[in-house]
């Protein structure tokens, strides 16, 4: 076994090598770019070195820079992770002629797999079943068409470079061929600098199912199926393993495919083959066809690990260092059922915008596996994919481990940024997604009802203004403190001003008043509850208020009491302290000149800033606290000298 890797790799599949690896006992290398040199996989790996600039291609792309960083380090070896140099066979040449390891298949099995024609025709020698199509090297547009219409409309035109649906079109009637094939032609010559195309039977409600596969280069096994069809935009949202409704015939021969397609190019390392499902029809084992291999681990690889109990990374370390296939085909089996749930900083409403920010607050449940590169404190950068986490549950059925996610997504909390958690909640409660009748066709059918912005209840407004009204919890000297007993408090919720009162009816009861609602709260070791109902998580950073409901996180901003109260105060001349805090600084001194506005002081109160600004124009006739007092709701902090003595 290695005594050191590196990890060519970052966020979330970073650190969960280095895991893996900390296990085996191998001691870890991390590289960074200039935006991640605070970054979680840095923080956990025994060394790391910094290898560029943020942009992908000015670091994690620098296969020069990673290599020597190997060599400078003494790493035997290099994992790379998912995405960046995971496929690139001119990479791997370079690890091998360094006299480094690479982690992961050979140049040759990479680009055997690289372009989709060489790759279907591999297959189909192999005894591999491929979608019916045209795969000739002849492209003129009147051959294409002719083979199309041998084919049997509608069908696909793909770019035979193609990735991620680009240069894919689907084509229904002969008619439009000509234009379907140009367009998707100049999409791929843009895309990939690669013109040529394919044709296929296009596959009505296609599934997305793959198989797990390993190879140590002499023989390979299958760790079953995993189900991606639901997918938005060619981005998988949740995956889930094994595939719902898969009988054992149909598992059978999906897994004796896979496993022909991974020897006939004696296949080293962990992949999957992607085969596209025809499930019109419910799921049948002469309706499934290979689509593509992608040879290295995928992001998904959490759900295969839970229903078998294999640690892939561990396999992948183990078989790169020369051990043989840790289990034969006979000792895999699929225990009970997992999900995936794929979290996501993006706005989903805005038509899922990426989105970035610092997660003032993250929080993943107990009972569920979370892999992150993020901590809380963290910032989701513009330069990189802005998954915050994979959600991972596992349980004895396919409904059990369902509904553990949507509890797990319930309680995962990130403040900070928003995020897909909604959505996929509400992906999690659809009733089709529970039937099992999924398709890749699911989201955007259903996009309206599972996209829609969860509204705020009065509930969750008023643990927002309670909240914002940090009202003492101290038994004993809480309430006499709290003067005046009725208060007005607004927060706000997107351009939403929400304005409430709160009446203290005792150090553990209130009641507050929104927009004709009237609610009763009561709390216990500091949380309220509304009206008896469950309570809800409410978290405060320095600039805003977070109530995690069950449909989703709604993020309110405080409007600052003592500007407000500062303000009321019109022309008074005394700024008070309109509740129990801790002076923090102060500003001015007596005789000062204050515009309006001006900073005054800052008060801490419930861990929250509050800068206290002058009500109006004037001079300082009095300061009467200083940094570190503890002061009273009510107190006189500042005093302006009369308008007319100034
Ligand atoms: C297809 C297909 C229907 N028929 N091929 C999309 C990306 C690439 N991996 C393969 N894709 C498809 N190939 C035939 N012959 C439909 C898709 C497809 C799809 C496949 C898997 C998951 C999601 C998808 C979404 C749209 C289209």
């Amino acid at each position: 076994m290695f005594q050191k890797i590196l990890i060519a790799n970052r966020g979330e599949i970073a650190c969960r090598i280095i895991e893996t690896a900390r296990k085996l006992g191998i001691a870890t290398v991390a590289v960074y770019s200039d935006a991640d040199r605070t970054a979680k996989h840095v923080a956990m790996a025994d060394e790391a070195v910094h290898i560029g600039g943020p942009a992908p291609r000015d670091s994690y792309l620098r296969g020069d820079a990673i290599i020597a960083a190997a060599l400078t380090t003494g790493a035997q070896a290099i994992h790379p992770g998912y995405g960046f140099l995971s496929e690139n066979p001119d990479f791997v040449e370079s690890v091998e002629t360094a006299g480094l390891i690479f982690i992961g298949p050979s140049a040759q099995a990479i680009r055997a797999m690289g372009l989709k024609d060489a790759a279907k025709k591999l297959m189909q020698a192999a005894g591999v079943p491929v979608v019916p199509g045209y795969l000739g090297e002849n492209q003129a547009p009147e051959v294409l068409a002719s083979e199309a219409a041998k084919i049997t409309y509608p069908v696909l035109i793909k770019a035979v470079a193609g990735g991620g649906g680009k240069g894919m079109r689907k084509v229904s009637d002969p008619k439009d061929f000509a234009d379907a094939l140009a367009s998707a032609r100049s999409e791929a010559a843009t895309a990939f600098g690669n013109d040529a195309v394919l044709i296929e039977k296009y596959v009505e409600k296609p599934r997305h199912i793959e198989v797990q596969v390993f190879g140590d280069g002499k023989d390979a096994v299958h760790l079953f199926e995993r189900d991606c069809s639901l997918q938005r935009r060619h981005q998988k949202v949740i995956e889930e393993a094994p595939a719902p409704g898969m009988s054992l015939d149909m598992r059978a021969a999906m897994g004796d495919a896979a496993v022909k397609a991974a020897r006939a190019i004696g296949y080293k390392g962990a992949g999957t083959i992607e085969f596209i499902v025809d499930a019109s029809d419910g799921l049948r084992a002469d309706r499934f066809w290979f689509m593509e291999m992608n040879t290295r681990l995928q992001v998904e690889h959490p759900v295969t690990e839970a229903i078998t109990g294999v640690d892939l990374v561990e396999w992948q370390l183990r078989v790169a260092s020369g051990e043989s296939l840790p289990l034969r085909q006979d000792q895999l089996t699929i225990t009970g059922h997992a999900f995936e749930a794929r979290l996501y900083a993006e706005d989903v409403p805005a038509g899922f915008l990426p989105a970035t920010g610092r997660l003032d607050h993250l929080a993943f449940p107990v009972g569920a596996r979370a892999d992150s590169g993020v901590r809380a404190g963290d910032v989701i950068s513009p330069w990189y994919d802005p998954m915050i986490a994979k959600i991972i549950v596992h349980g004895p059925t396919r409904a059990v481990a369902l509904s553990q996610l949507s509890r797990a997504l319930a309680q995962t909390q990130v403040a900070g940024s928003v995020t897909n958690l909604a959505f996929l909640g509400a992906l999690a409660r659809h009733e089709g997604f529970a039937r099992g009748d999924v398709d890749t066709g699911l989201i955007e059918r259903d996009l309206m009802a599972l996209t829609q912005a969860p509204t705020a209840s009065d509930a969750v407004k008023a643990l927002a203004i309670l909240a914002a009204a940090a009202l003492p919890d101290d038994a004993l000297a809480g309430f006499s403190l709290w003067a005046p007993l009725q208060r007005a408090l607004a927060v706000m919720h997107h351009d939403e001003t929400i304005s409430a009162t709160v009446a203290a009816l005792g150090p553990q009861r209130a009641r507050v008043s929104l927009g004709g609602a009237c609610l009763g709260a009561t709390r216990s070791h500091g949380v309220w509850q509304i009206d008896g109902a469950e309570p809800l998580p409410v978290i405060k950073t320095a600039s805003a208020i977070y109530v995690f409901a069950p449909q989703g996180a709604f993020a309110f901003t405080p409007v600052d009491p003592l500007a407000r109260d500062a303000a009321g105060a019109g022309a008074g001349n005394a700024t008070l302290s309109p509740m129990p805090g801790l002076v923090k600084a102060v500003f001015v001194t007596a005789g000062q000149t204050v515009a309006a506005g001006d900073r005054l002081a800052v008060l801490e109160a419930m861990k929250m800033e509050h800068t206290l600004t002058a009500a109006r124009d004037g001079v300082v006739a009095e300061v009467l606290a200083q940094a570190g007092d503890q002061v009273e709701a009510g107190a006189a902090l500042i005093l302006l000298a009369e308008p007319d003595e100034a």
